[in-house]
């Protein structure tokens, strides 16, 4: 499934993230920036040790990446790039800024992607693994913040938006919801 909005190209594909080959992939990554499971795991395997040192520096740097920011590193052996590290929000009901937080996540990478002259971009369904978003929300989020993005001519470099959807329900959901 493809639109375009303004020149920009939203894709929604069903698949792994590590295999994609654009400018920069999105990590569903957490606050300390050591690693973890899920996409996030999958990201280091497949690129190699250099994307954990690049981590452990900012680490050292600034403490790791709160909630609803990104850091950028190299993407090591992977066909991308570069590795956009976002930090989702744990869902929690809905009371604590949960929303705000992930609109961040897909704000501050587009961002820093935008500041790197990326022309591609693949985001993996944030927050809605491990940290338990509902996946129907988190999509509308994920869709409506990105043309938001686009429509307020913020981007510039990007020509093209993958959402990478990894499990059959975020794939089916994205579907029947971009357009
Ligand atoms: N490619 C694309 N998407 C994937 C892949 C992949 N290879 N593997 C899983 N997903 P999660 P979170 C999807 O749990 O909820 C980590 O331990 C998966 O189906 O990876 O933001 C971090 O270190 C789901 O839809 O991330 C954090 O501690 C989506 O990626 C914590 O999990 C996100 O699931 C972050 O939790």
């Amino acid at each position: 499934m493809k639109i375009v909005i303004n020149d920009t190209e939203l894709e929604v594909i069903k698949g792994d993230i590590t295999k994609c080959t654009v400018d920069a992939i999105v990590n569903a990554a957490n606050n300390g920036l050591l690693g973890g499971g899920g996409v996030d795991g999958a990201i280091h395997r497949a690129g190699g040790p250099e994307i954990m040192e690049e981590c452990k520096k900012i680490r050292e740097r600034t403490g790791g990446c709160p909630t609803g920011e990104a850091v950028i590193t190299t993407a090591g052996n992977l066909p991308a790039k570069y590795v956009i590290h976002t930090v989702g929000p744990v869902w929690k009901g809905g009371a604590y800024q949960e929303r705000e937080l992930l609109r961040n996540c897909y704000i501050n990478s587009l961002k820093l992607a935008e500041e790197h002259f990326v022309k591609t971009i693949a985001f993996p369904n944030i927050s809605t693994g491990v940290y338990r978003f509902p996946k129907h929300e988190a999509a509308q989020i994920a869709l409506e913040t990105v043309k938001e993005c686009i429509q307020n001519q913020f981007i510039r470099s990007i020509q093209s938006i993958l959402f990478v959807c990894f499990d059959d329900e975020n794939y089916h959901i994205y579907k029947t919801m971009i357009r």
